[in-house]
Formats: structure tokens, C-alpha cells, sequence
């Protein structure tokens, strides 16, 4: 729409009087829009202010040659108006630019937005009046501003980044930046282009510059992946599955992973064989879907740089088969970061454009730009005669567009730039300590870029909105977060993070592309339908995390953080919870052991190691069976003797199978898992002294078993943790064999139960108080409760061989296990603990599911080769990074450890 006729139709307020509303907006794209409609439905005086000369946001601003967003767009549009739905059909499965942009006009004229928007109009101050408990703006057109909630609808992706490169003033010819392309329609006929980028925007428009420019040269910092987007009308089957059920559709995607309709994926790659997985990425480049591709192939992909591997490895091939000149195609084979660490591009002919002969890539990794001059481009060894530059160079990220609108100044005369000088800090994304009333609408530390940006728009515009409308109600009329809250939002970010690849590389969601920025993955991780359950969980917490005041001094606060448990862990936790299960201790001990098995059935297969014996050992009155994992590098190795958990009543030796393959692969030794006998059929003392003799067993056969001769390792966890300390005593006192080390898991160590961890996680992490005294009325009558072979605390500890000790925060265990470890170190043994934050009793035992247990297992398979007087691993197999060809692997191979 003409500028022109926007201006006739924009909110009229000029002057110089104060412009006083309820709540004012910064932005009138996806977000702003959504965010007027709703304020204005719920009774709020409101206005919009916006730079541009009408509505659409990013939309507005970037419209050079194939631009389009890379979410369907079937997914990528409102869905708070079943009747809207309705009323708008798509062209294409991804709208261009113009389509979406006339959908956003679309939208302001059904709803009669534009009323209340200033366009053209920039704030240039923000300053928190608290005596008046409001925001003021000042403007750079029309009246102040004086309202009482402050809300940044500005966008992730709208403050382009400056050219830093020098010489761009000398520059004769013509200069274009994709983020705020010309509104007429440019002519590259006959000229000479140059395209500096190579992300999305670069991407998108290099193909349709090379079918008009006389000549193309695209410079290439960073290549990036891009897979067909194979656009056209949008694909039936997905517009018949959002017609049969609407409501349905849209709330699977509300509570998905990526804001998209789709499920978790649950195979992992070492399920799959190669053919098996070679087949599901032709099926995902052929889909032409870029969060099918980024979430669907395996579930391990977005994870671990192993599984990761493997995919980028197919995208490279695809690469090298497409550009035939062999020395262009290896430039544009990224090998610096692991695939969808940075956001992988959907594309239009976009590698076969450089089998064009008007097409070259130069490779500023190999020959950097020196700088622009009147005539051209200079690397530092070629100079590039050039007619026009077309900078694709990105924007500052997330932070950028909030920071421009500045100065923001909070309580006590703070400065939102001062206060975020080392990375933004939030509280959800949405709110920041220190700046009452002001919201940011997906803000860094929300899913944001990471998901549909449509979803995340409308969860955060009803949440902020939904919450000015209580706290109106309630009487209130500032609302804050606390620095408490967000000091925890901070830490469950950094958990979350750990859990992706991201921090793996260096790109727009880390700050890494503009100089001098800090650095830390900005948007949330975990997952929009995570994010929703949390931010519905601080509703629920009473507004758990901000302090809420008003007239005469009424305050609410309660303070704290919404997330202590690790992101997985949570995960784990809530699934259980929806699976609604009966209590392990109603089901009786064969019960319970039908159940655990039935229950590990559905776990990720553990990895392959060398190979897997299935054996019995001989006992005086029987015999158990064992089962021995063997590393794939030729022996003989060291053995570590395991015991399982189960609480000396279920489980076998392979119950813990997945934990014994890790150990095995980490810590290259050999892991035998012993089947000791249970309880009620056998209770104290027999699993402890199957322990015992298992382990003199094995370590007298260590030879014949193909380990090393000489001490073994024991390792445990739980019950098994139990056995293991035993064994230790044990053997100390009846003159062997010799043992090298214990890793004690979560260990049982006492029957004392008045330790407050036993109290503080009695219910809700899945061992229970009730679980354990099941447990212990078992295996063990009161009486022989004091035994040191079932509590070892109570043994004499001198002379014990050194220990690694793991206790986790939510486990009744802890306490007992820290006990433990202090009364070891006490006693002279040298011990290692690992008190691992966040996680419950089972999260190191969960393989592959816990995957921010991974470093606390590296650890412990530190320890193992330590007793075992093996050098320490310098990478870990499922952390290691592929070897990169390019000047950052050193890098991300330390950042991967
Ligand atoms: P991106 O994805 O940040 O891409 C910018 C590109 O420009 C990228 O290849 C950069 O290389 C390159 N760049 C940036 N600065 C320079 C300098 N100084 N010299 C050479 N090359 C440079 O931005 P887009 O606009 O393409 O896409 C942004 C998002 O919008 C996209 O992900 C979609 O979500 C929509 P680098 O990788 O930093 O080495």
C-alpha cells in the first residue's frame, strides 16, 4: 500500500500535547498487530509507533529479489481468528514478501489497526517515571507519549548490521542493503554485481541477481547449508490435515518443539542403517521443508555432533554433486559448524546458480576483502570492477532492534544497554529486572528465531496481554521481574543450551556476527511447548518471580525460579508424570520387575560397542549371569565390574544396559554387569555378597574374560552404588582382590532416613521416600539395617580405594551420598565428587535421554581410566566435532568438550 494513503488512514498525533494511553507499542509487524487487535479487545487505550511508512514489520523493510519466509506458511500466519483463517487463502507453500506483507495489510484493515499506529515515527527515549509509575517517550515526529505499560514489538531480525568494511562511502556505483531494499523495483541488466553474504537473504536473491546481472560475484565469509525449497502451491496433505482439524492442528503446534505441527522424533542414528538414513534425507530434501529437515531425520541430530555428522555429510555430497567446478563447490561445503547450528537456508537454484558462467564466488577465507573503492571490490590478492554492492550482511540479532530505541531508562535511572553490556539477562524473554512495565514481545531468552515465529508472537501477546488484564483487576498497577528470577532464567538458559549444538558455532544467534558483541546463544532452546508450560507454571506459581505493587502500598511477590530441575530432566519428569503411572511399591516385587522392563523396552537402544557376552560366573551355591561389554579397540583392556540399580529388588545385568555401553565406549574399558540375586526371594546379605564374589570371581579371570590382568574398577549405581561401596569394604578386609578405584552413582549408604534430602524429595522425581522404605523392608529386616554390608557410612572406611562419588540435587539419596563422600575423604581415601545440579536419581542412567548428563558421565569415565592408570581421553566419542577444515575447529573442538 502507498505510503501515501497509510499516512491518511495512520493514528493522527501531532502536536504538542502529551499523548496519554494505557499501554504503548514499539513495531507494527506480526507482533505489534496482534498486540494492538488484543489491547484494544481487552478495554486499553493504546498506540503503535513504527519507523516505516506502514505495517509489516520485517516484511516491510526486506524486499529484495526472493525474499519469503522459511516456515510454510500455512504455519506461518495468525491463528487467534478461526473467521481470518478463513477469510485468507495462500498463494504458496512459502509466501513471497509482497503476499506477506499484503497479508499483514490485510489484517490491519480487517481489524481497523491503523488507526492507532504512528508510522514514521521513531522513539528516541524511554524513561520509567516512578512516581507516576509510567513510561514517557519522546518521539522524532508528533507528541510525547506518556503510558503505563511499555511494550517492544520490535522484532528479532530488523536492525541491520553496518557494513564494517572500510571504503564504502568511496564507492561510486550503487549500494543496496537486503534489510531496507528500495520500494521500487531495481534493474541489475547489464550491470556489475557484487554480493557480500551468504546467509538467507544472500541466498534467496543470488539466483534471481545472476539470471538479470551482466556479471555476479557473491563473497562468501561463512558457507552455509541450503536445501531446496521446492516452492509452489502449498502441499495438499498438509492443507487437508489442517482443514480436518483445525483447533487440533494448531495446538499440536502450539505445544511442539519448533512452533510446526510435527512429533518428536524418537529413532536415534545408530538405529538406522546407512541406506536407512541416506533414504530419509532424500525424503526431507525432497519435502523441501526446512524444520522437517532440522528436526525429523533422527533424533539425535540436533543433539550430539555425532549424529550431526552423519546429516551435514549428505548435505555435503549433495553440494558437491550439484556445482561441477570442483574448487567452487569446496568452498561452499561448510565444514565450520555442525548442520542447523546456524540457520541453514532454504533456497532456489541456489547451488546450481554458480554453474553459471556470469557467476563467481570468491572466498574471503582465503582472500579477504582489503576494501572498497570508487570502482570496485579488493580482496588482498584481486581487485573486482563493480557497478553495484549489495550488502547481505545481517543484522544485530535479537538485541539490536530493542537496543535501537534508545535511550531505555529504568528505576533508579538504569540503562537497558548499560544493564545488558555483558548479553541481555530477562526474565522468559519477556521482562527485565529493573524496567517495570516493560515487555518485550519475543525477547532474547524466548524460543523466538528458533521457532514459528507466528506461535511465539501469539503465546507472547496473550500472555502479556492476559497478565495486564489480572493485574488491573487484582489492583495492581506495576508489575517487575525480580533479580532472583531472572539470575535463574539465566542458568536454565545456559542448561538449555548445553542440550543443542548451537553454542557449537559462531552465528547471529550467538552475537557472533557483530564485532564487539558478547556472546551467548540469545534465543530459549528448550522448546516452544516447554516455554509455554513455564510460563503458564509462573501464572500458576502466583506470578511466580515478579513483584506486583500498586496504590497504598499493596505488593505481591513471590520470589524464585521457575526452573531448578535440568530442561531434560523436567521433560522426563513431566512425561512420567502424564503417563500417570501407578506407584512402582503398589505393583508387588514381580509386578515391579514386569513393569521396569516393559518400561525400558521404549528407551534409545544404548550405542554399539565392540561386542556384548552374554556369560554365568560360578558362586559356592549357584551361579550368576553376567553380561560383558567390550571396546571396539583391540585389548586387552582394564574391567570395571558394574552393578545395576533397582534397589536390591529389580533389575538385571541388563537393565542398565545403555549406562554400561556409555561407560564402556568412554572409558574404553571393559564393563561387566553382574546379575546378583534380589530380593524377596534372596534379601541381606546375599546381593552384597554376590557382589563381593562376583567381583573376586572376575578379577581372578580378568585374563580368560580378555581384560588386563591385575586390580579391577567397581562402579555402581543406586542400589548398585550400594553393592559396589560393600564389595570395596569387603574385599579390604578378606584379603582381596584388589581394587582400583569405585564409582558410586547415587549410592544407598545408610538406613538413616532423616537427612533433609529425604524430606525435600520425597515425592515427584520418581524414587520416593515410599519407594525406598519398599525398598529396604524387602531386602533388609530392621535389625540388620546397621550391617556395613548394606550401610557401608557405618563401616571403617580407612584403607578404601579411591572413589568418584555422583549425587544429584533431586534424589532422596543425595544426602546419604554426599555423607559418604566426606566421611571417605575424612578417613584419608581420595575422593572425587560430582554433585550434579538439576538432575534426579535417574538421570545418569538414562542414556541418551538425559542429555545434559553427558559431561557429568565424561567425568566418571575420567575417573575409571584414572583408577585404571589410563592417560586421560582428550575427546569424548558423542562430543567430539567432526574435523573441520576451516580456522575454527580448534575452537569448536574445545567448546565441544
Ligand atoms: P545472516 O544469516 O546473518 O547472513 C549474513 C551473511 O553476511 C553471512 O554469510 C555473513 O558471514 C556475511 N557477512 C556479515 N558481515 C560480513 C562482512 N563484514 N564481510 C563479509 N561477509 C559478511 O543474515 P541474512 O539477512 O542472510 O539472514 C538473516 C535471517 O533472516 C535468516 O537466518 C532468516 O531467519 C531470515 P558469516 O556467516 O558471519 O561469516
Amino acid at each position: 500500500m502507498p505510503d501515501v494513503m497509510v499516512a491518511a488512514r495512520a493514528s493522527e498525533a501531532s502536536g504538542s500535547k502529551t499523548q496519554q494511553v494505557d499501554v504503548a507499542v514499539v513495531g507494527a509487524g506480526f507482533a505489534g498487530l496482534y498486540l494492538l487487535h488484543r489491547l484494544r479487545k481487552a478495554g486499553f487505550t493504546t498506540v503503535a509507533l513504527d519507523e516505516a511508512g506502514d505495517v509489516g514489520g520485517t516484511w516491510y523493510w526486506n524486499r529484495y529479489p526472493g525474499a519469503r519466509c522459511d516456515i510454510q506458511t500455512i504455519d506461518y500466519s495468525y491463528t487467534f481468528d478461526p473467521e481470518l483463517e478463513g477469510a485468507w487463502k495462500w498463494s504458496e507453500k512459502y509466501a513471497t514478501q509482497p503476499e506477506i506483507l499484503r497479508y499483514l495489510g490485510f489484517v490491519a484493515d480487517r481489524y481497523d489497526l491503523r488507526r492507532d499506529i504512528r508510522f514514521h515515527t521513531k522513539v528516541t527515549a524511554a524513561t520509567w517515571d516512578q512516581v507516576a509509575e509510567r513510561w514517557q517517550l519522546t518521539t522524532d515526529h508528533g507528541a510525547t507519549i506518556s503510558c503505563r505499560y511499555y511494550i517492544m514489538a520490535t522484532g528479532c531480525l530488523s536492525s541491520p548490521k553496518p557494513p564494517e568494511i572500510d571504503g564504502v562511502k568511496d564507492f561510486k556505483g550503487k549500494v543496496y542493503f537486503t534489510g531496507r531494499w528500495p520500494h521500487e523495483e531495481l534493474k541489475f541488466v547489464g550491470k556489475r554485481v557484487a554480493v557480500i553474504g551468504t546467509g538467507s537473504s544472500a541466498i534467496q536473491s543470488i539466483p534471481l541477481i545472476a539470471e538479470q546481472a551482466a556479471h555476479l560475484t557473491v563473497f562468501q565469509r561463512t558457507p552455509n547449508f541450503a536445501l531446496p525449497a521446492h516452492n509452489g502451491p502449498a502441499p495438499a496433505e498438509r492443507a487437508t490435515l489442517l482443514e480436518s482439524d483445525r483447533a487440533g492442528y494448531r495446538e499440536q503446534a502450539r505445544w511442539s518443539l519448533a512452533g510446526v505441527p510435527l512429533p518428536q522424533q524418537t529413532v536415534v542414528s545408530w538405529q538406522l542403517s546407512d541406506a536407512e538414513r541416506r533414504e530419509r534425507f532424500e525424503q526431507a530434501w525432497a519435502a523441501g521443508d526446512l524444520v522437517f529437515m532440522l528436526t525429523q531425520l533422527w533424533a539425535d541430530q540436533g543433539v550430539d555432533v555425532d549424529g550431526n555428522a552423519l546429516l551435514a555429510e549428505l548435505f555435503r555430497e549433495k553440494i558437491r554433486s550439484i556445482v561441477k567446478d570442483p574448487e567452487t563447490a569446496a568452498a561452499l561445503t561448510p565444514y565450520d559448524h555442525p548442520f542447523g547450528s546456524k540457520r541453514p537456508c532454504l533456497d532456489t537454484n541456489y547451488y546450481a546458480t554458480y554453474n553459471r558462467p556470469n557467476v563467481t564466488l570468491v572466498n574471503l577465507r582465503q582472500e579477504p576483502i582489503a576494501s572498497i573503492t570508487a570502482s570496485g571490490i579488493k580482496t588482498d590478492k584481486r581487485s573486482f570492477d563493480i557497478d553495484v554492492i549489495v550488502f547481505a550482511t545481517g543484522f544485530d540479532a535479537m538485541t539490536g532492534a530493542i537496543k535501537a530505541v534508545h535511550p531505555i531508562t529504568g528505576r533508579g535511572g538504569k540503562s537497558l544497554t548499560d544493564v545488558w553490556a555483558d548479553g541481555p539477562q530477562t526474565y522468559l524473554g519477556l521482562t527485565v529486572a529493573g524496567f517495570p512495565n516493560l515487555f518485550l514481545v519475543t525477547g532474547p531468552g524466548s524460543p523466538s528465531v528458533l521457532s514459528n515465529m507466528a506461535v511465539s508472537i501469539e503465546q507472547h501477546v496473550d500472555w502479556v496481554v492476559d497478565r495486564l488484564i489480572a493485574i488491573q483487576a487484582a489492583g495492581f498497577t506495576a508489575i517487575e521481574a525480580t533479580e532472583t528470577a531472572q539470575t535463574g532464567w539465566a542458568r536454565h538458559m545456559a542448561d538449555c543450551s548445553t542440550l543443542t549444538l548451537h553454542r557449537l558455532a559462531n552465528t547471529w544467534y550467538t552475537g557472533a556476527n557483530v564485532p564487539g558483541k558478547p556472546q551467548g546463544v540469545m534465543p530459549y532452546t528448550g522448546g516452544v511447548g516447554p516455554y509455554r508450560s513455564i510460563c503458564n507454571e509462573v501464572v500458576g506459581g502466583g506470578m511466580l518471580g515478579f513483584r506486583l505493587t500498586g496504590p497504598n502500598g499493596a505488593e505481591q511477590c513471590n520470589d524464585g525460579e521457575i526452573v531448578r530441575l535440568q530442561p531434560d530432566v523436567r521433560l522426563v519428569l513431566n512425561m512420567l508424570a502424564e503417563m500417570n503411572l501407578p506407584p512402582i511399591e503398589s505393583l508387588g516385587a514381580q509386578g515391579a520387575r514386569d513393569f521396569v522392563a516393559e518400561f525400558n523396552k521404549s528407551r534409545p537402544a544404548g550405542r554399539p560397542v565392540g561386542e556384548i557376552v552374554d556369560g554365568t560366573l560360578p558362586l559356592t551355591d549357584g551361579s550368576l549371569p553376567y553380561r560383558l561389554y567390550r571396546p571396539a579397540a583391540p585389548g586387552p583392556h582394564p574391567i570395571a565390574v558394574y552393578f545395576h540399580g533397582g534397589g536390591w529388588v529389580l533389575g538385571d545385568e541388563q537393565s542398565d544396559d545403555p549406562l554400561c555401553r556409555d561407560i564402556c565406549r568412554r572409558a574404553e574399558m571393559i564393563v561387566v554387569s553382574v546379575g546378583y540375586r534380589h530380593a524377596p526371594e534372596h534379601r541381606f546379605p546375599t546381593a552384597a555378597e554376590d557382589g563381593y564374589a562376583a567381583t573376586r570371581w572376575i578379577a581372578e579371570h580378568a585374563a580368560k574374560l580378555g581384560g588386563r590382568p591385575g586390580p579391577v574398577a567397581v562402579a555402581g549405581w543406586s542400589a548398585g552404588a550400594n553393592i559396589a561401596a560393600v564389595t570395596c569394604q569387603l574385599a579390604r578386609d578378606r584379603g582381596g582382590p584388589e581394587i582400583a578405584g569405585q564409582l558410586l552413582v547415587c549410592p544407598v549408604t545408610d538406613c538413616a532416613f532423616d537427612r533433609p534430602s529425604y524430606g525435600d524429595n520425597a515425592a515427584g522425581y520418581f524414587l520416593t521416600r515410599p519407594l525406598m522404605f519398599w525398598f529396604w523392608d524387602i531386602y533388609c529386616s530392621p535389625a540388620d539395617r546397621t550391617d556395613p554390608r548394606v550401610s557401608p557410612l557405618r563401616g571403617q572406611l580407612a584403607g578404601l580405594p579411591p572413589a568418584f562419588v555422583v549425587t544429584c540435587e533431586f534424589d532422596p539419596l543425595r544426602d546419604e551420598g554426599v555423607a559418604y563422600a566426606e566421611a571417605l575423604a575424612a578417613a584419608g581415601v581420595p575422593v572425587e565428587q560430582l554433585q550434579a545440579r538439576g538432575h534426579f536419581h535417574s538421570s545418569f542412567a538414562m542414556v541418551d535421554v538425559v542429555i545434559t548428563g553427558v559431561s557429568g558421565r565424561a567425568r566418571m569415565a575420567e575417573a575409571l581410566r584414572r583408577f585404571a592408570g589410563l592417560p586421560q581421553k582428550t575427546a569424548q566419542s558423542g562430543e567430539s566435532i567432526p574435523q573441520g577444515r576451516q580456522a575454527s575447529s580448534p575452537e569448536l573442538n574445545a567448546a565441544a568438550k
